[in-house]
């Protein structure tokens, strides 16, 4: 059910009263809340206070949906996962309340600037990439197709490190989101659950004379829930984020404090808040921490107890539980909810090992992130078992069961046995969690059809033939409320005055541009959004001092965390060699290029950090080379985040797809891109493919090898050498670098880079060298011919509408969680006047 906006002639007279009151509450907030007159207040107070005021005009339908959550027989999501990579709310709340011009208005008539208070809010950087801002995105969605959702996770008290760069190197600093004061969350003490670890098992039998198995912990933590609101695009339904923060279950051991031990005291303490204390910010490789594992099983933990502690509010027992709760875990980190739960069904509410199986088979689903097998998840045998000794029995038990089931399946094939045992034996044990996640789910899914495909041929093969139903395909998307209304207003605008605002919620609706592409009107006003998107971030640069930047340039944009499969450098080789022909050629007919670049590195990853100060090097020498002025720019953007992704994705005109065909997943900045209009350059891999299927091949510049031609060459042998020896452009750029050309000299600095390159290159960087290279010419081609450009980068936005996360939650609705939209009702209306009468 859609809330209908005031559209009679009483508007105007609703919007100023509306103002008066938005008004009157930021005053309110200012002085009751922050305690502050406004003369002392700062941007800080002016923040939470308007924030706390539109955090008000939610209430009403969160305390309606979260009634509807538990009055009626509705089937929740939830959605298990460790990252959630947010971005700032404020915004996003105005724009999905329908509240942003009012109260910027009232903000202005407040004498503040609302862009000033929203660029304040830090934002909950609680993930580290892809993975976490899907998350987010899918939250967005399921509260807009009113689906009853509730993401669990972790309330890391140091989110994402902030990015400094330093001299051109990485820099890391802790990042502190939670330090000005977070408005948007809830804490809900009195609902903590507690969380054990290490310890050992004993079996028992009960009063019935039943064996029972008992796990006495060594330690407990208590879990504390923090809850964040998360609204629907116009629509009453509020879903849940739920956040577990962990705390020592008495805050000190008061003996160890009268005899003198402060320390000691103190120490369970610190060690128990330690577990979520920070996120760890490698993505796609596996470090294998015991801390790490702790987190997970903290979270996990809290989790499943508080779904169970909400179906047993409606429900006498567990038995309908895959009725009440779809679980999907987001990636393996969440997998030990397969044991917990297990153990929750079997050890706690006493259900038969068969039965509790059936029902967490039931109610599982997994989805996997990547095919990096750095990246796979894989807990030593003798960990797990220290700090969870009863999980570590129960995966044993799921094992042996399994086990039997292929050796009836396959008899005598030893080796299948081998390959899908949850237990990898091959030298020291480890738990393969991505079988575990396979084995205790109903549906198994991978992030883009390719992805699915090499899931089904490869990494999960043996699984796929065991279960050939299983495994099935839900592309990614991303929300078009944050990656286009909030952050490109120019072009929203643009869009919905020539077809109406319904491609909002409905984004196949954009399909509607693509007669406006003969339109020369419209041609004209879009090219002038793209150019003051531009403009603004040139005028962010432009008093600095160092370079201005060029607002008539090609922007070409590579954005996304630094990892050799994504290739940075392969966009660097194409730099230093159009740098190269420029300065041997000034009469080169190119048309100017800004290259912008943003990303983190995982602060353990030498080599990414190394492809940073190779950028900014390269970036220092071309930019103060007045050879190249106003031709070649470069730009590193430090610290890459959902807010600086506001900015980035509308003003590229180029969007750098280029990692290596089989090694990305999906992307999702590649939609973003692509919605905002700009083109894409490209190799067939993740979802690149299904946006070239979509916005059709002469709208995408394609470059590289595909995954077979890839598994040729690697299978014929592959020899990085032989192609520098050959290719004189690209031998030219390598030797700029290893001479030390952009680095004063200095010979031995990229040294690790060019020698990974020249004797290894595991991501065959030099064999798409020149397909990249004569695919870039055809890019700058065709930037030439504004109307040519303008027209595809139309067709792009207008064909994306498979890529919103609208589209992809519907898909996990109708295949994998069987849920139906649960629309809300304000049935819970104001506050009495003369106040409540408790119960
Ligand atoms: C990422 C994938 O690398 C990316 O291709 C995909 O778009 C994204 O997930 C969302 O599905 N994976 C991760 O961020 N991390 C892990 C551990 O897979």
């Amino acid at each position: 059910m859609t809330r209908t906006n005031t559209t009679d002639c009483n508007s105007h007279t609703n919007d100023s009263n509306n103002i008066k009151k938005l008004k009157r509450g930021f005053a309110y907030k200012l002085f009751y809340q922050q305690g502050v007159w406004p003369q002392n207040a700062s941007l800080n107070d002016y923040y939470l206070a308007v924030s706390y005021t539109v955090r008000d005009r939610m209430q009403k339908m969160f305390l309606n949906s979260i009634r509807a959550l538990q009055e009626k027989d509705s089937k929740i999501v939830g959605y298990l996962s460790a990252e959630f990579l947010m971005g700032p709310h404020l915004h996003n709340n105005l724009i999905n309340l329908g509240l942003y011009d009012q109260v910027s208005r009232a903000v202005e008539e407040s004498g503040l600037d609302i862009k000033q208070i929203i660029d304040h809010e830090e934002e909950p950087g609680l993930g580290n990439g892809g993975l976490g801002r899907l998350a987010a995105c899918y939250l967005d969605s399921l509260a807009t197709l009113q689906i009853p959702a509730i993401g669990y996770g972790i309330r890391y008290e140091f989110g994402m490190f902030d990015q400094e760069i330093e001299n051109g190197w990485q820099k890391e600093l802790g990042d502190r989101w939670l330090h000005p004061g977070n408005p948007w969350e809830f804490k809900k003490a009195h609902m903590a659950v507690e969380i054990g670890s290490g310890g050992y098992t004993e079996r028992y039998t009960d009063d019935h004379g039943n064996l029972r198995v008992r796990w006495v912990p060594a330690r407990m933590v208590k879990g504390i829930p923090y809850d964040t609101p998360v609204i629907g695009y116009r629509v009453n339904n509020v879903n849940l984020l739920r956040l577990w923060s962990a705390e020592a279950p008495k805050s000190f051991d008061f003996d160890d404090f009268n005899v003198g031990d402060y320390q000691g005291a103190v120490h369970e303490k610190i060690m128990a808040e330690t577990i979520t204390k920070v996120l760890y910010p490698n993505d796609e490789q596996f470090r294998g921490k015991e801390l790490r594992l702790l987190q997970q099983y903290f979270f996990v933990s809290c989790s499943m107890q508080d779904m169970v502690r909400i179906h047993l509010f409606q429900f006498p027992n567990l038995d309908n539980f895959p009725d009440k709760f779809a679980v999907q875990l987001n990636d393996t980190h969440p997998a030990i909810a397969v044991p917990e739960f297990m153990r929750l069904l079997i050890d706690v509410h006493h259900y038969s090992w068969e039965q509790a199986w059936d029902i967490v088979t039931h109610t599982f689903a997994y989805t996997n992130h990547t095919l990096l097998p750095e990246a796979l998840e894989k807990w030593s045998v003798d960990m797990l078992g220290r700090l969870l000794p009863r999980h570590l029995e129960i995966i044993y038990e799921i094992n042996s069961r399994f086990l039997d089931l292929i050796r009836i399946k396959y008899p005598g094939d030893v080796d299948v046995v081998r390959r899908m045992s949850i237990i990898d034996e091959s030298g020291e044990r480890y738990v393969r969690m991505a079988h575990l996640a396979c084995i205790g789910s109903h549906a198994i899914n991978g992030v883009a059809e390719l992805h699915t495909r090499l899931l089904k041929n490869h990494t999960l093969a043996d699984f796929h033939r065991l279960w050939p139903d299983k495994l099935t395909n839900v592309t990614n998307g991303v929300t078009p409320r944050r990656w286009m209304v909030l952050s490109n207003p120019r072009l929203a605008r643009l869009i919905s005055s020539a077809i109406g605002d319904g491609w909002i919620t409905d984004l196949y609706k954009l399909r509607k541009l693509e007669p406006l592409v003969d339109d020369p009107a419209f041609c004209e006003k879009w090219q002038q959004v793209k150019f003051e998107n531009k403009q603004d971030i040139c005028a962010m640069f432009s008093c600095d001092c160092g370079p201005v930047f060029n607002p008539y340039a090609l922007f070409d944009v590579q954005v996304k965390r630094i990892h050799e499969y994504k290739r940075q450098h392969l966009n660097l080789l194409h730099i230093v060699n159009l740098y190269h022909r420029l300065k041997n050629n000034p009469d080169l007919d190119v048309p100017p290029r800004t290259f912008i670049f943003g990303g983190k590195a995982a602060p353990g990853y030498t080599m990414a950090k190394l492809i940073i100060k190779l950028i900014n090097s390269v970036a220092d020498v071309v930019n103060s080379d007045p050879d190249v002025k106003n031709r070649l720019q470069i730009l590193f953007i430090p610290n890459f985040n959902v807010q600086i992704g506001h900015m980035l994705y509308p003003m590229a005109d180029l969007s750098e797809q280029i990692s290596l065909a089989g090694k990305e997943a999906s992307g999702t900045g590649n939609m973003k891109f692509s919605m905002n209009g700009a083109l894409t350059i490209g190799t067939l891999d993740g979802a690149n493919v299904e946006i070239r299927e979509e916005v059709a091949p002469e709208n995408f510049f394609l470059f590289g090898m595909d995954v077979n031609a890839v598994e040729d060459l690697r299978r014929a042998g592959y020899n990085p050498q032989t192609i520098y020896n050959q290719n004189e452009g690209l031998k030219a750029a390598i030797n700029l670098i290893a001479m030390g050309h952009f680095s004063h000299g200095d010979q031995e600095l990229f040294r690790p880079l060019i020698d990974s390159l020249l004797y290894h290159d595991p991501y065959m960087v030099l064999a798409d060298y020149q397909s990249y290279v004569e695919c870039q010419q055809k890019v700058g081609e065709v930037f030439q011919d504004p109307g040519r450009w303008t027209k595809m980068a139309i067709r792009n936005a207008a064909r994306m509408g498979k890529f919103s996360s609208d589209r992809s939650i519907a898909d996990y609705c109708r295949k994998v969680w069987k849920v139906k939209p649960l629309p809300v009702e304000l049935k819970l209306q104001r506050l009495p006047e003369n106040g409540f009468k408790f119960p």
